[in-house]
């Protein structure tokens, strides 16, 4: 974990609540530019933007900052609009991909190739030296649109793994600033991380950051394991690497909820018309909840089978139970993502099928998102989530379900040690998402907690997930990046 004190940057200093501004003394610090592979323009849809999309937003606010990315549109080649907006303070700017490169770049090498490699999965990773291009070319592009608008003061952070070579293709164009880069996803051991095709033109490209932050210690020391081992990078001490002239640095910025809101917001919701309704037909019984995008990496059909085995083994609960799984879709173009999709709903049916009455449901599974507001009531209203990552960077339902519960009453969440949570939330009930008896034990164990533990665990993780409120991450963030190296705000 970052190692922050939480209360820090709490805007207490008078001067705009601005914890740039704060931490400098009162001196307006440089513009930051954010760059993601997408833009949360605000729009109607706005309304569904997860959590982090409305902090980063939020942090941008703040900073006067502007958000470069792809607009999510596909253009014809030789047609790709950019685009400005000028909204809150915010400046959005976003250009269309041109057919060849969203293939390429965004279904290819990004998400057939670094999203497996990065979840553990060799077995699902589909190399293409074409779509290596792709993934390079529109980096380039990428640094082409931000070059026609930077400063030589702006501090620049840029997200996840579509962007990892960003760095370099701005240091190619002789831009100096500071760089950040940010992984919300997991950092695969080396011995994994070196299965992928040319993986030093890619990861090696990081070196090109001032800064490169992780959601957990586990995955910056498999990145410093790669450095060291693999590269054989000098480096300074375990998280400070030589890169020629500069120096890159190897941070733990944990990403969290806004904590106290999402309660508020939750306790706000459940009086929601549709949350009523949902509960209303529950007809008494107790819900269980899991939300996640459906993606390989989010285990829902091993949590599926795990439920009925938990229909299976614990024959008590039949017909007092329903498990309301929220899944939209992601990806569909991606053949994967199809045959899970279908997977999925097929294994559904059948426990349906076998465990399900005239009156009684097991599982209800929707394909379709939800505005945060309705998601934070649904959360107050069961008794349990589910969230049983095979591998998950962080994964932030478990923690908006942490959020959302009334302390006098809360659920209890039943979570995956292998999502970067767990390491937050261990006072959880922790399972193996692999072990199916495991993971329907603990489904039992939690419908069947008493109010005192249920209470006691509550606090536990609520205590932490406070102390590290998202308000503070991008701060953080900006701040290690900013701090010149022997700072001791550096975090370990
Ligand atoms: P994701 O893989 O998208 O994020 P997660 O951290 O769970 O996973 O965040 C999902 C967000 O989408 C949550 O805020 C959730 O409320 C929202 N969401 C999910 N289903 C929804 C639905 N049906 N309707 C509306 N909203 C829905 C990646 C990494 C994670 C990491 C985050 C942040 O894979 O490991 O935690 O980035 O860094």
């Amino acid at each position: 974990m970052g190692q922050f004190p939480a209360d820090r940057f709490d805007g207490g200093s008078g001067n705009d609540g601005n914890p740039i501004v704060a931490q400098l003394g009162g001196l307006v610090l440089a513009r930051i530019v954010v760059v993601s592979n997408r833009v949360n323009v605000p729009n109607k849809d706005s309304a569904r933007a997860g959590g982090l999309a409305v902090v980063l937003r939020s942090f941008l606010k703040r900073n006067h900052g502007v958000w470069f990315g792809w607009s999510g549109r596909v253009a014809t080649r030789g047609e790709e609009a950019v685009r400005t907006l000028d909204h809150g303070g915010v400046t959005y700017i976003t250009t269309d991909l041109a057919r060849a490169d969203y293939q390429e770049y965004y279904n290819g090498f990004a998400n057939r190739m670094l999203w497996p490699i990065l979840h553990y999965r060799l077995d699902l990773a589909e190399f293409s030296s074409r779509d290596l291009s792709g993934y390079l070319r529109v980096n380039d592009l990428f640094a082409e649109h931000l070059s026609k608008f930077l400063k030589p003061d702006d501090v620049i952070w840029v997200h996840d793994y579509h962007l990892m070579p960003l760095a370099k293709a701005l240091r190619d164009r002789g831009h100096k600033n500071k760089i950040g880069f940010y992984l919300h996803i997991p950092f695969p051991p080396p011995e994994l991380l070196t299965a992928l095709p040319k993986h030093e033109r890619i990861i090696l490209s990081l070196c090109h950051y001032d800064l490169v932050g992780f959601q957990t210690e586990t995955d910056s020391e498999n990145f410093a394991r790669y450095l060291t081992n693999e590269c054989r990078m000098p480096s300074i001490d375990s998280r400070t690497f030589i890169a020629g002239e500069r120096t890159m640095r190897i941070g733990e910025f944990p990403v969290g909820v806004e904590t106290a809101e999402f309660e508020r917001l939750a306790r706000r919701t459940v009086r929601l018309s549709f949350v009523r309704e949902v509960v209303t037909s529950l007809a008494d019984r107790t819900m269980i909840i899991g939300v996640d995008r459906l993606d390989y990496s989010k285990g829902i059909g091993l949590r599926v089978k795990a439920f009925e085995r938990f229909l299976a083994d614990y024959p008590r609960w039949r017909g007092a139970v329903t498990y309301l799984q929220i899944t939209p879709r992601s990806r569909s173009e991606i053949r994967e993502y199809a045959d899970m999709e279908r997977r999925i709903s097929e294994n559904v049916g059948h426990v349906n099928g076998r465990y399900g009455e005239a009156s009684w449901t097991p599982i209800r599974y929707v394909n379709r998102p939800y505005s945060r507001s309705a998601l934070a009531g649904l959360y107050r209203s069961s008794r349990a989530a589910l969230v049983t990552p095979l591998r998950d960077g962080m994964n932030l339902v478990a923690k908006e379900y942490v959020a959302a519960q009334d302390a006098d009453d809360p659920g209890v969440l039943i979570l995956s040690r292998f999502a970067g949570a767990a390491l937050e939330c261990r006072s959880a009930i922790l399972v193996n998402p692999y072990d199916e008896e495991a993971v329907a034990a603990a489904i039992d164990k939690a419908l069947s907690m008493p109010l005192e533990e249920r209470r006691a665990r509550h606090r536990d993780i609520l205590d932490v997930l406070s102390e590290n409120d998202i308000k503070f991450w991008g701060s953080r963030f900006i701040e290690a990046l900013t701090n010149p190296p022997g700072d001791s705000r550096w975090p370990r």
